[in-house]
């Protein structure tokens, strides 16, 4: 008797185990569909916004590089938030968290007022994220109270009471506006003070950029170097800050990208100007030198040097800047 149930419950334990982790693993396989969904939204809005996406993905199919865009690997994606108490990183980061991602190292730029984190995907195939802040506070009183006056309007943290798991749902809130549109003149008076104050008060949470991984790319092709070469021959203007080729200092992570193309802003009172919008990268991550002896094929990502590179990152910020896009 004592040992028939003693295997009952055995059993009921196995049971309940796999159900268990069939359970989790449906949760998190949905969790990576709704992934799926968020990132085509982002990708799709700014494929429309920055010509130079479908530009350069055109070339590439052209000049046989790929056969297809679904071949080009995301490197990373990029976005760009307000340090105010309910919006800011710590807000921004509960969607991707959410779907799996987990934050890794922090990066400060003392001179541009920032801070930032990047996020380690759930996937090998999914694009690494870096997510700065301004630090508001560390801004004039002037611009302080230009910034606080629209984001005062969020009286709480969106993120809060956004359903995660409907994908639809967040790519919309993604895209739509959190505050009233900016006047023309709030913007240019923060422009003076901080460029990305400006961007973020008209553009928000739209994607500041993807990336094009050229490692992986064929021979001709996979350095930035080479990269660059292929760009600059369809006419695409790149980021000449810090020199067109950003090198980390273990020379693992070589960096470059276009100058933000203009977009024609609507603000307040129908006032219009052309400002920065989004921008393309380009990364090429060496392999690291514990698997240098592993054969081409035989390479993952994880075998590549892995993260970002504050020096680097500072001058990429400048892409949107107007010392690149009026020179
Ligand atoms: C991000 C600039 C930094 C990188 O890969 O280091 C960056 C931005 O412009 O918001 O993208
Ligand atoms: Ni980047």
């Amino acid at each position: 008797m004592l040992i028939a149930s003693k295997i009952w419950l055995f059993a009921l334990t196995k049971y309940s185990l796999t159900n268990n982790r069939n359970i989790m693993e449906t949760a998190s396989s949905k969790r990576l569909e709704t992934l799926d969904i968020v990132l085509n939204g982002l990708m799709r809005r700014y494929s429309d916004r920055v010509p130079d996406v479908k530009i350069i993905i055109n070339a590439m199919i052209e000049a046989g590089i790929v056969s297809d865009a679904v071949d080009i690997d995301n490197d990373h994606i990029a976005f760009r938030t307000m340090g105010v108490p309910q919006l800011g990183v710590q807000s921004f980061e509960k969607i991707f968290l959410h779907y799996g991602y987990q934050k890794r190292e922090h990066y400060f730029f003392e001179g541009k007022k920032l801070d930032a984190w990047w996020y380690s995907p759930p996937r090998e195939t999914d694009p690494r994220i870096f997510v700065s802040e301004l630090r508001v506070g560390d801004l004039s009183e002037e611009s302080q109270r230009i910034i606080k006056s629209y984001t005062d309007e969020v009286t709480a943290d969106p993120a809060d009471s956004l359903d995660l798991d409907n994908g639809l749902e967040v790519d919309d809130f993604l895209h739509k506006p959190l505050w009233r549109t900016p006047s023309l003149s709030d913007y240019q008076t923060l422009l003076k003070e901080s460029e990305y104050a400006a961007w973020v008060i008209y553009n928000r949470y739209y994607l500041n950029h993807f990336t094009i991984s050229v490692h992986n790319l064929p021979d001709g092709y996979n350095t930035v170097a080479d990269f660059n070469q292929f760009l600059e021959g369809i006419g695409i203007k790149l980021n000449t800050s810090g020199g067109k080729i950003k090198t980390s200092p273990d020379g693992g992570l070589i960096q470059s990208s276009t100058v933000a193309e203009m977009i024609e802003a609507e603000f307040a009172n129908n006032e219009t100007m052309q400002i920065s919008g989004s921008y393309v990268e380009f990364a090429e991550r060496k392999v690291l030198p514990e698997f240098s002896n592993l054969p081409q094929d035989r390479i993952l990502r994880k075998h590549r040097r892995d993260g970002f590179e504050a020096a680097n990152a500072d001058k990429i910020f400048e892409s949107t800047y107007t010392t690149q896009t009026l020179r």
